[in-house]
C-alpha cells in the first residue's frame, strides 16, 4: 500500500487533500467525510477515541505512531492492540496484521527490548516498510537528534572551539587559518587531513568572496561534507551478496553484522551468518545467538575450526539454498600479525572461487575511540584484504569523531554506517550532510 493510498484508507477519498509541498493534509472538518471505510473495524468508545485522534492526527506514519504509543511505555497487551488497531485502520488485511503484530512481539522477546523508546525507530521502520510507506523528515529528525547526542562529545571538542575561534577573529588571516588547523587535529582529524582541509576553505573562501569567519559557516558545512562524497557502486545482480566484516579485536564487527543482518531481514532477505571467528567458543555462540534473534540461518563449525573452510561450506550452503545475502565473521585480530592478513586473503580466495566477484563487501569496523590510530588500521587492512567500506563504531562514548574525516579523506573509502550505542537501534546509516552538521553544532 503506498502513502496516498493509505492517507486515504485512514481519512476517506475525498478528505484528503494534496497539500502544497506535494504531501497531503487533512481536509477540513466540514469537508470530511462522516464514515471512513476503517471505522466499520473500530469497537467500543475508547477505540472510537482512538480512531478520531488518528483522524485528527497529521497523516503520517511517525504522527500515527505518536497517536497509537501515547500512554504506551513498554511492550504489553495494550501496545498489541493499539498496533492491530492501527494496521487494522489503514485497512491491512487482518491475517497481516495479526502477522505483523506476532512478528513484532517474537522480535521484542528475542532481543529482550521491553521500553517503547529501545525500539520505537525499529517499530517504525518495519510499519513504514509493512504498509509501503516513504521515510520521512521526522524520522530523519530523531535520527539527526541521535546524531547530535551520540557526537556530544566531539562536538565539544571541536563545536565549541570552533565556536569560539570564529567570534574571537574578525578577519579570515593567516591567524586565524592556523588556528583553524590546530582545531581540526585536535578533534582527531589528522594533520595531512587537516592541512588539506583548510587550505581547501581558503581557496573557496577566495573564489566565493567570504572575509569574515562570521560567513565561514557553510563553506565550512559544504566542505566537511565534501570529504564524505565517494562514487556510488553498482549493486550486486546476482545473489548472495557476500560480505566479509574484517577489523581489529572489539571494535563491533559481531554487533554490526546482527544489526546488518536484522535489516536485511527485515527487507525480506534470506540471510546466511557464517561464524570464520574459531578463536573464542563464546565468539561463536554470540553470533549464533544473534543469528536466531534477527531470523537468519547460521553456519559453524565451532572453536579452532579452519575460517577458510567455515567461509566455503558457508558458500555452498547460500548458493544451494538460496540466500541474499551472506555475512561473513572474522575474528578481532591484531593488525600487526601478519599472518592474520594471510587467513583473510585465504577466507577471501576461497569466497572468489565459489563465486566469481565476491566477497563483494569488505567492510571494515573501527573503533572511534581509538582516534588517530584508525589510520593506521585502515591502512594496513584496505592494503591487504580489499576492504571497500568502512563502518564507524563507538562515536557515542568519544570526542574523537573527527577521525571519521580523517579515514574518509585519506582512504577515499565510503563510511556506510555508524555506530552510536549498544542497542541494535544505535547503528545508523552514515549520512554526509547530517554528519557534518552535527559535528559543527549546526541545527537540522
Ligand atoms: N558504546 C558503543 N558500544 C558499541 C558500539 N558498537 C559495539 N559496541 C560494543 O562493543 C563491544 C564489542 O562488540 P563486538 O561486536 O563483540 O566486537 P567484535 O569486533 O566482534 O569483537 P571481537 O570478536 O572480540 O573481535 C560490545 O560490548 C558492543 O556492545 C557502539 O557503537 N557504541
Ligand atoms: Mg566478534
Amino acid at each position: 500500500m503506498g502513502f496516498f493510498s493509505a492517507v486515504k484508507k485512514l481519512f476517506g477519498q475525498s478528505g484528503v487533500k494534496a497539500s502544497s509541498r506535494g504531501g497531503v493534509a487533512p481536509a477540513t472538518a466540514e469537508s470530511a467525510p462522516s464514515a471512513a471505510p476503517a471505522e466499520t473495524a473500530f469497537s467500543g468508545a475508547g477505540d472510537e477515541k482512538l480512531a478520531l485522534a488518528l483522524r485528527q492526527a497529521e497523516p503520517r506514519l511517525s504522527a500515527w505512531l505518536a497517536v497509537v504509543l501515547d500512554g504506551v511505555d513498554e511492550a504489553g497487551g495494550l501496545l498489541w492492540q493499539r498496533l492491530a488497531f492501527l494496521l487494522r485502520a489503514l485497512e491491512t488485511p487482518e491475517s497481516e496484521a495479526r502477522a505483523f503484530v506476532e512478528e513484532f512481539r517474537g522480535w521484542l522477546e528475542r532481543m529482550e527490548y521491553r521500553y517503547v523508546e529501545d525500539f520505537r525507530s525499529e517499530l517504525q521502520y518495519r510499519l513504514a516498510l509493512a504498509l509501503d510507506l516513504e521515510d520521512e523528515e521526522d524520522e530523519r529528525d530523531r535520527l539527526f537528534a541521535r546524531l547530535q547526542d551520540g557526537l556530544a562529545r566531539t562536538r565539544a571538542r571541536f563545536g565549541q572551539g570552533l565556536a569560539e575561534l570564529l567570534s574571537g577573529h574578525s578577519a579570515l588571516d593567516q591567524g586565524f587559518w592556523d588556528e583553524m588547523e590546530e582545531l581540526f587535529i585536535m578533534a582527531d582529524m589528522g594533520a595531512e587531513t587537516s592541512l588539506a582541509l583548510v587550505r581547501r576553505l581558503k581557496e573557496r573562501c577566495r573564489e566565493r568572496g567570504v572575509t569574515s569567519p562570521e560567513d565561514l559557516m557553510p563553506v565550512l558545512e559544504e566542505e566537511v561534507e565534501a570529504v564524505f562524497r565517494t562514487p556510488k557502486r553498482i549493486a550486486v545482480t546476482s545473489p548472495p551478496e557476500v560480505i566479509l566484516m574484517v577489523g581489529v579485536n572489539g571494535v563491533g564487527k559481531t554487533t554490526t553484522i546482527a544489526k546488518l543482518a536484522c535489516r536485511a531481514r527485515m527487507q525480506g532477505k534470506k540471510v546466511l551468518i557464517a561464524a570464520a571467528d574459531t578463536f573464542r567458543a563464546a565468539a561463536v555462540e554470540q553470533l549464533e545467538v544473534w543469528a536466531q534473534r534477527t531470523g537468519a540461518d547460521f553456519h559453524s563449525r565451532g572453536m579452532g575450526a579452519d575460517p577458510a573452510a567455515v567461509a566455503y561450506e558457508a558458500m555452498d550452503i547460500a548458493l544451494k539454498g538460496g540466500h541474499d545475502v551472506v555475512f561473513i565473521d572474522t575474528a578481532g585480530r591484531l593488525h600487526t600479525k601478519s599472518n592474520l592478513m594471510d587467513e583473510l586473503r585465504k577466507i577471501r580466495s576461497v569466497v572468489a572461487r565459489k563465486l566469481p566477484g565476491a566477497p563483494h563487501r569488505t567492510i571494515l569496523v573501527i573503533d572511534a575511540t581509538t582516534g588517530q590510530n584508525a589510520l593506521q588500521q585502515t591502512k594496513i587492512f584496505k592494503d591487504n584484504s580489499g576492504v571497500n567500506e568502512i563502518i564507524l563504531t563507538k562515536l557515542d562514548g568519544t570526542a574523537k569523531g573527527g577521525v571519521a574525516l580523517a579515514v574518509a579523506s585519506q582512504f577515499e573509502l565510503p563510511i556506510t554506517f555508524i555506530g552510536l550505542g549498544e542497542k541494535m537501534e544505535d547503528l545508523r546509516p552514515f549520512d554526509p550532510r547530517a554528519f557534518a552538521r552535527a559535528l559543527l553544532g549546526r541545527e537540522n
